[in-house]
This record gives C-alpha cells, sequence and structure tokens, in this order.
C-alpha cells in the first residue's frame, strides 16, 4: 500500500456526497411545489470507507495510482423512487443537469445481476471547488424503487454478515424474494395508472362543477332567475348522487340557457 494521506484523498468524495444530497433534496422539495408530485422519494449517500476502497482495488486489479478512476462509486448516492417509471424520468433529467456530466449508465433493471439484485446505477463526473482548485470526481448515483431498495439493503446485510458464503437455499431464497419485490414494482405501477385517471376524472369533475356554477351565476346576473334556480335544484341532486355524467349534460344546459340569455331580452 502507498503512503498516501487517505484522509486527504477522501475530501473532494465527501464534499461531492455532500453537495449531491442536498442537490436532490432541493430537486425533490422543488419538484414537490412545482407538480405536487416528486419522482424523489428520499435520498441518502455515503463515502466509500477507505478499507473498502482498497478491498475494491484489489479485487478488480486497479493499481494504487488509478484509483481515482479505477473506482467509480468512492463517493455514492442512492435515490429511492416509488415507482419504475420515476427512474426514467429521474435519469432523463440527471442527463439534462449541466453541473455534473454522465460517464455511462449500468442498467441492472433491464439487465439484473445473477443475485436478482436490480437498479439503474448512472456514473458521473462532478466537478468540487476545493481550495486547492477544481477537482474532477467521480460518484456513482443509484436510482431504485422503495421495493428495490428493501430486497438490497436485507441482501447486502445477510451478505456481510455470511461474508459472501450464503447457504444455497438462502440464496435460492433470496431470488424468489427478488422476484415477489420485481412483481410488487410490476403491480404498483399499475395502480399507479389506475390512479392517475381516477385523479384525471377528479380533475374533470371539479372543472365541470365549476363551470355549472358559474354559469348558474351568470344566468342570475342576466336576470334569468328562475332558470338559474331549477338549475341549482338539479345541480344539487346530481352533486348529491355523484353522477358526472349528467352533470356533464347539466352543464351543456346551462351554457344553451347563457346563450340564449346574450341574445334575448332578460325576462
Ligand atoms: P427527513 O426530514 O428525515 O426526510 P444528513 O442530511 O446527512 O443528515 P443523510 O446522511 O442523508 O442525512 O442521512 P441518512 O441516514 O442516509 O438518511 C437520508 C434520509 O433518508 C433521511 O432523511 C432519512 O429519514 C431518509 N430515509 C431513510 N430511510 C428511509 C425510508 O425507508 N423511507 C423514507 N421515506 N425515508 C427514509 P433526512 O434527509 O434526514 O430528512
Ligand atoms: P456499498 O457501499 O456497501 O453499497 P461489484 O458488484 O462491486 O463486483 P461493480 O461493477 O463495481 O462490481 O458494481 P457496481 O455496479 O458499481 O455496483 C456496486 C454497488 O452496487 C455495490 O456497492 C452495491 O451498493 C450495489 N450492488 C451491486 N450488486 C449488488 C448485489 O448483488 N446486492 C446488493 N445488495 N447490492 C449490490 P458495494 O461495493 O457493495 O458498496
Amino acid at each position: 500500500m502507498d503512503g498516501r494521506d487517505w484522509k486527504k484523498f477522501l475530501l473532494p468524495y465527501e464534499q461531492a456526497v455532500e453537495e449531491l444530497k442536498v442537490k436532490f433534496k432541493t430537486l425533490r422539495t422543488e419538484l414537490k411545489s412545482r407538480e405536487e408530485y416528486s419522482p424523489i422519494e428520499f435520498v441518502t449517500g455515503r463515502v466509500k470507507r477507505i478499507s473498502s476502497v482498497l478491498e475494491k482495488a484489489k479485487r478488480l486489479s486497479v493499481p494504487m495510482e488509478q484509483i481515482e478512476t479505477g473506482i467509480e462509486d468512492i463517493a455514492g448516492i442512492r435515490i429511492m423512487c416509488q415507482f419504475v417509471e420515476d427512474i426514467d424520468r429521474l435519469a432523463e433529467q440527471i442527463r439534462l443537469r449541466e453541473d455534473m456530466s454522465v460517464v455511462y449508465v449500468k442498467d441492472y433493471i433491464l439487465n439484473k445481476k445473477p443475485s436478482g439484485y436490480r437498479s439503474y446505477h448512472i456514473i458521473v463526473e462532478y466537478p468540487v471547488q476545493t481550495a486547492l482548485g477544481m477537482k474532477r470526481v467521480l460518484a456513482e448515483i443509484q436510482l431504485r424503487t422503495l421495493a428495490m431498495n428493501f430486497w438490497a439493503t436485507i441482501e447486502h446485510s445477510l451478505n456481510y454478515k455470511y461474508r459472501e458464503k450464503l447457504p444455497v437455499e438462502v440464496l435460492n431464497r433470496l431470488s424468489k424474494a427478488a422476484e415477489a419485490a420485481y412483481l410488487l414494482d410490476q403491480e404498483m405501477s399499475s395502480i399507479r395508472v389506475e390512479i392517475m385517471e381516477a385523479q384525471k376524472l377528479f380533475e374533470d369533475k371539479s372543472n365541470i362543477i365549476a363551470k355549472v356554477l358559474n354559469g348558474i351565476q351568470e344566468l342570475y346576473f342576466f336576470h334569468r332567475v328562475r332558470e338559474a334556480a331549477q338549475f341549482q335544484i338539479r345541480f344539487n341532486e346530481l352533486w348529491d348522487t355523484d353522477d358526472v355524467w349528467h352533470l356533464k349534460e347539466l352543464l351543456g344546459e346551462v351554457e344553451e340557457a347563457i346563450a340564449r340569455a346574450k341574445k334575448g331580452p332578460s325576462k
């Protein structure tokens, strides 16, 4: 092992992790307030321990002087999403960012690892402003769903505990659990589509309601008091029965009445 000062070596990586965590947490807050939905559920980050860096360098036969380019996940950011679809959206956002550049991706969602591991890894180059000037470091951004994270967290801790010598029986069951996590993601995605359709319907309904009520108001303005009162009674009935279809019909009639009121003399 060379005599490098590992603490100093890790400083830019620590800075990169801190900055990237803040940036993605801020992105989450911003998207939540702009769109009422964020593809980011939560963000974590870590700098690899020196012992793990050295182990990985040995395992991958990376010479000490090439550690900065040979080990890509010394700085690691993990972004958890609710749905698989969020991962595509987030990956696109990361590609478009100007404060980091994508070096390459490892798509373990399309090509899951033999262990059953699924996640979308993006290796980025990130410029850190240090006291000695700008330094570009590599960082690995892992994008995963909550289900993928649940599986990977437990599998990781089991592997750690049993030092990668898990009994075949346990490996088989982990593989089945990975399949269950995959099915859970699929099921959640299909529920998401249904929820989005229901939300659209709800939006349509609230739009119709607003238009009917504004229309009735307008009829009063044109002194069509009796007509307006009748529409109001019918609206109250439909509102009680939650009948969107007939609310749409009612809206059509209200709009016709307004058109007539605008043409003819007021009653
Ligand atoms: P909040 O208010 O809890 O959401 P740091 O910024 O250094 O303090 P760091 O290093 O990112 O925080 O902490 P850590 O332990 O890695 O966890 C990161 C964030 O992820 C923390 O929130 C945790 O609460 C959150 N977190 C961890 N596991 C889960 C989980 O299973 N579900 C959810 N929804 N959140 C989780 P923050 O950023 O401290 O803020
Ligand atoms: P940490 O910090 O403990 O998470 P490798 O998989 O390391 O032989 P490579 O190409 O470096 O080869 O893998 P990659 O794509 O960079 O992935 C490394 C990280 O992905 C790991 O970090 C894990 O976080 C995660 N990962 C990869 N495969 C698995 C797996 O089968 N199970 C789990 N639970 N996580 C996996 P480290 O190195 O484990 O460090």
